[in-house]
């Protein structure tokens, strides 16, 4: 089994957490500058992760952790409430990740756009969203939901993307787990 992937990304760093006791090959990729042609040969959609199984490729955090649940045991089914927390962390971070590429494209993401406007009240209400979540007690246990809530807030309170004191719940939950070995092991301050 193969993972393709970025140290920097939040969306592999999940499924490295996942795989931490799994062997695996883990291939990084700069899929930004040299790994381009690289990251094409592995999946037209140039985006990681991919996981390599069986002969099969799959190009997407959300089915590979399916697949490694229903086909290596990883993990357990998730719930309907907890696919819609997944959502709301994919759609905050789709976002972040919008405000990112923009910036390193010299965009001016401050500007007062429509777009930027979207982006920014989207990553407002899903991370108040989460941040009630988790004063309800939801994100409890360290399994597949919260990884993913772990590897979203690290990784925007790293690119300076988000003020974390503003949602004092988001910041306890990511004291709570950053001593883990695999949290350590996948940290993006250090890729
Ligand atoms: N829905 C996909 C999104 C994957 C994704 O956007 N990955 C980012 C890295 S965090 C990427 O490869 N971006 C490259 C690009 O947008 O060109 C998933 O969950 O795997």
């Amino acid at each position: 089994m193969e993972l393709i992937g970025s140290s920097t990304s939040p969306l592999v760093r999940r499924i490295r957490i996942l795989l931490a006791n799994t062997p695996h090959t883990y291939t990084e990729l700069d899929i930004y500058a040299g790994g381009r042609n690289a990251l094409a040969q592995q999946t037209p959609i140039m985006k990681i992760p991919v996981l390599v199984d069986k002969g099969m490729h799959l190009y997407d955090s959300r089915v590979i952790a399916r697949y490694l649940q229903q086909e290596h045991g990883l993990g357990r089914a998730l719930s309907w409430e907890e696919e819609n927390q997944l959502t709301l962390i994919d759609g905050a971070l789709d976002s972040l990740v919008v405000l990112l590429l923009s910036q390193r494209s010299g965009l001016d993401t401050e500007a007062d756009a429509m777009y930027y406007r979207l982006q920014k009240e989207r990553i407002s209400s899903t991370l108040s969203a989460l941040e009630e979540s988790l004063n309800q007690g939801q994100f409890s246990e360290w399994d597949y939901p919260g990884i993913c809530l772990y590897s979203l807030v690290d990784w925007a309170s790293f690119r300076e993307l988000i003020e974390l004191n503003d949602y004092p719940q988001l910041q306890q939950f990511r004291e709570r787990f950053c001593g883990r070995d695999e949290v350590l092991a996948t940290d993006p301050r250090s890729a």
